[in-house]
């Protein structure tokens, strides 16, 4: 893999794969610069010829259903991050001698060409570019990220979310607009290709095996998601809970002074930020940080106040931290902080029973953070399971399950792990994979559930089996609940 600084684009041979978003992105400003682009993909549905069209009427050529020759004269391939690295055309181009790289890279090798463009389209002095604060982890990215733009809004900074979260960061980093700092959130896939960004600080939240077919091994993937500390300035964000995050930072080329910060859900120790009495406290970013502590926000600023939530929230205030801002602009963010849907949202109670959707906990580490905020909770689980096995989930919920209701195809294996190592605990298996089985789960949920419980839905697979993503799962859920409320009603009416 190259990391090459290009310094000239006029008439460069590139190649990009994926007609994405990413690869969309990338191949436009290339050819904004001069580049010869070509598009290759290997689908050719309605919506790729679409995209091709407008896409050739900017005299960029594209290939569809063809994702696996390397056009002649390639000089460099820009990726999207979805294209497995052993693919065919990766080995066509390691054959030839050609770099390959992705659209994040690209975004930080154009920082400069993004800078001059600012500084000549509105006269004034040529600003530095904007400093990146980077977020990657198993779980919980698109939430820190989003917590962390929320923060350095609140302090008065102009920020954007990109990466990942869906806005590509070639467009805002070449962008008219003028930023002060970037909240960026890179997936294991973006970091694999992106060799030379230097982030100011960044943070790994959690790992946990995910994607391994796509890195090859969790070592793979673990060291993937490890180059996200590669020459940080300022510092490197762990969690104390998950002592392979902190690994990475041990391993990580830093600049000079560049700091270790952990975060903990419990009391933190010099250098970290943590949990005190219910009060968020920094004692990396304080004066005699032995002695002192900075509170920072309240946990009930955090919304929701999940376990795992808080844990997001303590790193994107590190970050925030890392960069400057004060104690009360992280309270204020934390507070403006609206969570997408069908992440922990709360969507109803119904006769004293909590209702609560995480449709988006579609593997099971990110269940189990979930389980981890209610108790006792009825569970309801299942889907397509990517070849995840359940028992370690199990094993370290059953205390705190109610009961559980099982869909999806992949229902059996979750079924077994219960009875593995909860035996106890009624489960209800729903063979069904209709339209109205999720109402069937959620009364079946209600049937088991006591006034005080919360039923979650938090189903540890993906939805595809049953439903067009986990957003449809989750609105289908919501509607479940409300039925069953406007049913409740009507009983006691
Ligand atoms: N394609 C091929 N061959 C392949 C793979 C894909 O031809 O082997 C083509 C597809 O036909 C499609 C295009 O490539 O036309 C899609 O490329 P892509 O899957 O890399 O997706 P993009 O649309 O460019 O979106 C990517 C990220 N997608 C992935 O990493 C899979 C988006 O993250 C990200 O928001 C976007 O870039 C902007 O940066 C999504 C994601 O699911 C949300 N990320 C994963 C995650 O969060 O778990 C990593």
């Amino acid at each position: 893999m190259g990391s090459r600084q290009v310094t000239s684009w006029q008439d460069r041979n590139i190649t990009v794969a994926g007609l994405g978003v990413s690869g969309i992105s990338a191949a436009r400003a290339l050819a904004g610069l001069g580049a010869v682009v070509t598009v290759v993909d290997g689908g050719d549905s309605e919506g790729h010829r679409a995209r091709a069209a407008e896409l050739e009427a900017a005299g960029i050529s594209v290939r569809l259903n063809d994702a696996e020759t390397l056009p002649e004269g390639t000089e460099l391939v820009v990726t999207s991050p979805g294209w497995k690295p052993d693919g065919p055309l990766f080995l066509a181009a390691a054959k030839a001698g050609v770099d390959v790289v992705g659209d994040v890279e690209i975004a930080w090798q154009l920082r400069e060409t993004g800078a001059q463009r600012r500084a000549a389209a509105s006269g004034e002095p040529r600003r530095e570019p904007a400093p990146w604060l980077a977020i990657t982890g198993t779980n919980g990215k698109t939430t820190t990220t989003q917590m962390l733009a929320s923060i350095l809004k609140a302090a008065g900074l102009k920020t954007a979310a990109v990466g990942n979260i869906g806005t590509p960061i070639i467009d805002v980093v070449t962008g008219e607009e003028e930023y002060d700092v970037l909240a960026v959130e890179l997936s294991s896939y973006q970091l694999h290709w992106a060799p030379s960004v230097r982030a100011h600080s960044a943070a790994v939240l959690n790992l946990a095996p995910d994607h391994l077919d796509w890195h090859g091994s969790m070592e793979a993937y673990a060291a993937d998601k490890g180059r996200i500390y590669e020459g940080n300035t300022v510092a490197c964000v762990y969690n104390a809970a998950d002592p392979a995050t902190e690994k990475l930072v041990e391993e990580a080329d830093v600049e000079e002074g560049c700091r270790a910060i952990g975060f903990t859900l419990g009391a933190p120790g010099p250098s970290m930020l943590g949990v005190v009495d219910g009060i968020l406290v920094d004692r990396a970013f304080v004066e005699n940080r032995q002695k002192n502590a900075q509170e920072l926000a309240h946990v009930d600023d955090v919304n929701p106040p999940a376990p795992h939530n808080i844990a997001n929230a303590l790193a994107a205030a590190a970050l925030a931290r890392a960069f400057g801002v004060e104690p009360r602009a992280v309270r204020d963010g934390l507070r403006d902080f609206r969570p997408d849907a069908h992440r922990v949202a709360y969507v109803d109670e119904v006769d004293g029973v909590r209702y609560v959707d995480d449709s988006k906990a579609t593997n099971t580490h990110a269940a189990e953070a979930s389980l981890a905020a209610f108790e006792p909770v009825v569970w309801i689980a299942g889907g397509l399971a990517k070849g995840a096995t359940f028992d370690e989930l199990v094993q370290r919920s059953a205390k705190r399950l109610r009961g559980a209701v099982l869909i999806g195809a992949d229902r059996a294996l979750i079924a077994e792990a219960l009875a593995r190592h909860a035996p106890e605990v009624p489960v209800t298996d729903l063979d069904r994979t209709d339209t109205g089985a999720m109402l069937a789960a959620v009364r079946e949920a209600a049937r088991l559930a006591e006034p005080g419980d919360t039923v979650l839905l938090a189903p540890a697979c993906a939805s595809m089996d049953m439903f067009a993503n986990y957003n449809k799962r989750g609105d289908a859920f919501a509607d479940a609940v409300r039925e069953l409320a406007t049913g409740s009603a009507a009983d006691t009416a």
